[in-house]
């Protein structure tokens, strides 16, 4: 049967020209292979074949303007096929019945084996105990002889049945202030408790020495003792039974430490043998080689660490987008799921940032089973309390139940079970929920005999409840976070868990064990030195087996290698897998792309108009035929995906949804509707950059952390970028990812209508400060293109750890051919676009960048025709890269007054060039000035410093002064301070141009 092939469906855009002919009469192709490439003033798309078959005609060619229905060519298939819509239908049908099948096994799950869940009711305010009595008994009865789901059932029926008849209830967001887990449902830990208890004291004190230490080389290095020693147990829970380390048969769960709990993570590798007493004494002095860095920086110890986290927030989001990338790389088939788990700790303060509860929705939306946050509640942060007046705990628990996630409290330790079972009233509870954090901490500073009359002896009953106890015995009622069996269980249960993740909230003690010198004190949190008393005591308080005078010396504790907690600790790393964390990458280059993919942009566009996010957009879409890179671009868009071009992304690679698609899109007879799928590329981040860039730092470091090399693409707003997420920038750095940032509607002019807080005339030198950023502001589509393949080849055929910040834009022109020899050029940041050489009297240099470029290259004609001045034009596509190089040479230079000196590249074109510098730029003046060091010319710049405004791109470039005309009445009037020309030419020009010598510098207005 022979089928057309015809223009669906494109939108509002009638007319539109196929710039591309993908196939030729006797092609044999597939469905959805792409026939021919349709291109608007704002995007291009491609056509796919809605069958398999083979072309026998061919009805259009290359310039065709088609529109809607217009044949394209005709195809011969052998067997019917599903048409479009069955199939939509189809998936819609298998994704619902899907998703209702996983609610349901859900549901049985949470469910499990829970015995008898109600206890006595408590008798404070109890109007009525007798009736109370007997609910609780008929509820204990139907989980004795239906089950717990159908107590549940009934709970939630009565419950429902309350809010429609309009009963009001207590809010249900948070649960007692006691552990989520009921004692007779934990599940006990396999290990040696004695062992394991040893190993952690040897790894709090060789943690604490080592801070120590450094402060008595210098009180500058700074370090935390407090924060490692109230997390002690929730780290070494997880290293001896959960934490599985790469290797080749597995890829390691990913875990984000706390950042300043640093000294614990060394603290237990010196044990394990993988770091010595020597870099121990290098903490925090990492200047000249072997030091231990203060922080978990990749780039300072990029085998050891894996995640910066130590700026607050960052941790939390890039690991839920983490956990996110995971589950989108097994859902496109590109990893397979082996259960992998991604731990993240922070600290309750810590989730005072916005960052780090921001996207807890996102988390449960994915179903992202695979993440465990562990929350250490010590109720303090740098200052004093988290919560005086409340309670974090239960703050926490609300946000986090609220949102959809598996919420593990793990309050109290094991020592608390006999008095809560013996609490027949409730009153415990009770007053375990009316106490604040502010309370609770002055307690673990006070001691036993002040808990027994501030907590216990509000009433008599409690105080009674402890009548037997020492104030000793009282002081050891010790905190959930502090017991490794409480510990283990809510570990066990997080990895258990399916359907939602998890968030181990534990409460612990900041500066547990230390004492007076920093247990549960406000000052605690800065505590770096301790004196010979303190660590006296802190070596009692856990048994460190070092005699008195090792304990002055501040000596590390190590048993023998042949110890039983040597043996011990390294058994179970290796039952793991191996040891953690550990750096390191297996991932193969991704061979580099044919070099015809980039070779339609080499040529002049001639008339037809484009921008360069266009042109862009479309190597992205050739890229995508490639069959080596194109499984490896990951394009991520901030919901801007229309203002870019990219609509065409949707159909033809699909919208990553974790559960397909429900829904038949309201566009799904367009060309470029909106395709959810499971196995979709795109990751469409909705509105969050901070989101985006988390996605884009997960894919950009996938080479590690999953062992393989993908290529993010993450094309957002310029203003939105560095100025927005400029810290997970610089995190980025730090985990030296590789991939492009492409700012688009770059410019503080070409963006034009949107006004000031749009409107970016700065992201790159916000993009220069990062080290291994290389940034660039290409004009022509050549000039992306070279750059945009060269990316590729550093980063992902090469290996190089930088990532790229490139400019596109929005603004439409012709782009002309490239010249010859430019690459070169073009890369290291300049080349000689054109020359003026007609009249040869005067000579200038008239540099510039993006659209501006395009204004200087308009001046210069202006320049040569009407004033006779001569021009060489440099397209200067990285102002950045420039100064990088200029700044290395002038040093090599200075260290070396004897030697030859070196030029610098910018010097090497400019070195037979005559005539002052014009720089301009549609970035504040500071971007051109970079490279005015290195030029040993007059240099005047000319740029966008100011807030921007609405307006049109012709009012902007005349408001900001860098149009054509004020280019050239600025160059006249720097050839007469110049003394190379008279200044009547300059003011001749300000006339003829109506410039307003008394309008004010822009950036005052
Ligand atoms: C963005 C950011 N702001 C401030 C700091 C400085 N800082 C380091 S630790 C800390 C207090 C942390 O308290 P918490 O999160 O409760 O952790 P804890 O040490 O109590 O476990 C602060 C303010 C930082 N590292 N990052
Ligand atoms: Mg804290």
């Amino acid at each position: 049967m022979v089928q057309n092939i015809s223009v669906p469906d494109i939108g509002d855009f009638d007319s539109v020209e196929i710039i591309e002919v993908l196939v030729k009469v006797g092609d044999q192709i597939n469905k959805d292979d792409p026939v021919v490439t349709l291109e608007s003033d704002k995007s291009s798309v491609e056509v796919p074949s809605p069958i398999s078959g083979k072309i026998t005609e061919l009805n259009i060619k290359v310039g065709d303007k088609v529109s809607k229905g217009s044949l394209l060519a005709k195809i011969q298939n052998e067997l019917s096929s599903v048409t479009e819509e069955e199939e939509v239908q189809r998936n819609i049908l298998l994704s619902k019945e899907k998703s209702i099948e996983k609610v349901n096994s859900e549901n049985i799950n949470k469910v499990k084996s829970i015995k008898k869940v109600f206890n006595q009711s408590s008798s404070t305010d109890d109007a009525d105990p007798l009736e109370t009595k007997e609910w609780i008994e008929s509820l204990n009865a139907v989980i004795e002889n239906d089950g717990p789901s159908r107590a549940s059932y009934l709970l939630n029926k009565v419950v429902s049945e309350a809010y429609t008849a309009g009963l009001v209830l207590p809010d249900t967001r948070t649960t007692p202030y006691i552990n989520t887990i009921p004692t007779e449902l934990e599940v006990k830990s396999p290990g040696n408790q004695n062992i394991e208890k040893k190993i952690r004291a040897y790894i709090r004190w060789n943690s604490a020495a080592m801070v120590v230490k450094a402060n008595k080389i210098s009180s500058e290095l700074g370090g935390h003792i407090g924060t490692f020693a109230s997390a002690a147990t929730l780290y070494d829970v997880g290293m001896n039974h959960f934490w599985r380390a790469k290797n080749k048969n597995f890829g390691g769960d990913l875990i984000y430490f706390q950042g300043h709990s640093a000294p614990g993570m060394y603290a237990r590798a010196f044990l394990e043998g993988r770091l010595s007493e020597k870099q121990l004494d290098r903490f925090r002095q990492e200047v000249d080689a072997g030091g231990l860095s203060s922080y978990p920086h990749p780039w300072l110890m990029p085998k050891f660490w894996q995640f910066p986290t130590v700026s607050m927030g960052l941790g939390p989001l890039m690991a839920i987008y983490q956990a996110r990338f995971l589950k989108y790389l097994i859902n496109r088939g590109l990893l397979k799921d082996e259960g992998r788990k991604i731990w993240v700790f922070l600290g309750d303060g810590e989730t005072d940032e916005p960052e780090s509860l921001g996207a807890i929705s996102l988390a449960a939306r994915e179903k992202l089973d695979n993440l465990i946050f562990v929350i250490n509640c010590n109720l303090q942060r740098l200052d004093g309390p988290v919560r005086g007046n409340g309670k974090i705990i239960q703050e926490l628990e609300g946000s986090f139940r609220g949102a959809g996630w598996n919420v593990l409290k793990v309050i109290w330790g094991s020592y608390w079970d006999p008095l809560l079972k013996a609490d027949k009233t409730g009153l415990l509870m009770k007053r375990m929920n009316e106490v604040v954090d502010g309370e609770y901490q002055a307690m673990k500073a006070k001691g036993g005999a002040y808990v027994r009359e501030k907590f216990f002896g509000k009433y008599p009953e409690l105080k009674e409840l402890v009548s037997t106890m020492t104030d000793n015995d009282i002081w050891k009622l010790n905190r959930g976070g502090h017991d490794p069996h409480k510990v283990y269980a809510a570990y066990h249960a997080a990895m258990q868990h399916r359907g939602s993740p998890t968030v181990v909230i534990a409460k612990t003690v900041k500066g547990y064990g230390m004492g007076k010198s920093g247990e549960s004190i406000n000052t605690t949190h800065q505590q770096k030195k301790l004196d010979e008393q303190d660590l006296l005591y802190y070596r009692d308080r856990f048994n460190v087996p070092l005699t008195d005078e090792q304990v002055r010396n501040i000596e590390y504790y190590k048993p023998a290698e042949n110890s039983e907690e040597i043996k011990y600790l390294k058994e179970r790393r290796k039952q793991l897998g191996g040891f953690i964390p550990e750096r390191s990458s297996l991932a193969t280059p991704i061979k580099a792309p044919p070099k015809d993919i980039f070779e339609n942009f080499m040529k002049s566009t001639g008339e037809k108009e484009m921008s360069t996010t266009m042109a862009l957009v479309r190597m992205l879409t050739n890229l995508l035929r490639d069959k080596n890179v194109a499984p490896r671009l990951v394009p991520i868009i901030p919901d801007e995906a229309r203002t870019f071009g990219m609509e065409g992304f949707f159909r033809k690679i699909g919208i990553y949804a974790h559960e397909g698609q429900k829904y038949e899109p309201e566009d799904s007879a367009q060309l470029s509707s909106y395709k959810e799928t499971k196995s979709g590329q795109v990751l469409e981040e909705g509105i969050t950059e901070a989101g985006a860039m988390s996605s884009w730092i997960a894919a950009a470091t996938s080479y590690t952390n999953h062992d393989i090399e993908m290529i993010p693409v993450y094309v957002f707003y310029s203003m939105f970028g560095f100025q927005r997420i400029g810290d997970f920038a610089w995190a980025a750095g730090d985990a030296q990812a590789r991939g492009f940032l492409i700012g688009a509607t770059a410019g503080r002019t070409t963006l034009a209508g949107e006004g000031l807080q749009h409107q970016d005339g700065h992201s790159h030198i916000l993009a220069s400060m990062i080290p291994n950023c290389v940034s660039y502001d290409p004009t022509f589509a050549y000039e992306m293109a070279v750059i945009f393949r060269e990316g590729l080849r550093r980063m992902h055929e090469k290996k190089e750890n930088i990532f790229y910040y490139i400019t596109a834009m929005n603004e439409n022109y012709s782009h002309p051919e490239k010249p010859d020899g430019a690459d070169e050029g073009i890369l290291k940041g300049m080349y000689l676009f054109k020359e003026y050489k007609n009249k040869g009297k005067i000579k200038i240099q008239l540099m510039g960048s993006g659209t501006i470029l395009r204004e200087a290259i308009a001046a210069a004609k202006i320049l040569s025709e009407e004033y006779s001045v001569d021009s060489d034009i440099w397209s200067v596509t990285s102002f950045n890269e420039l100064r990088k190089e200029g700044m290395e040479v002038e040093r090599r230079n200075l260290l070396n007054p004897n030697t030859v000196k070196e030029k610098s590249y910018i010097e090497k074109c400019l070195e037979k060039r005559e005539g002052p510098i014009i720089a301009v730029t549609d970035y504040v003046r500071s971007f051109s000035d970079q490279i005015r060091p290195y030029t040993n010319k007059s240099f005047y710049s000319l740029g966008t410093d100011g807030f921007g405004r609405s307006d049109t791109r012709k009012n902007l470039r005349k408001f900001f002064e860098v149009d054509k005309e004020h280019i050239v009445a600025y160059t006249l009037s720097a050839l007469a301070k110049e003394q190379l020309l008279g200044s009547d030419s300059a003011e001749k020009a300000f006339k003829k141009y109506n410039i307003d010598k008394k309008k004010e510098f822009p950036t005052k207005l």
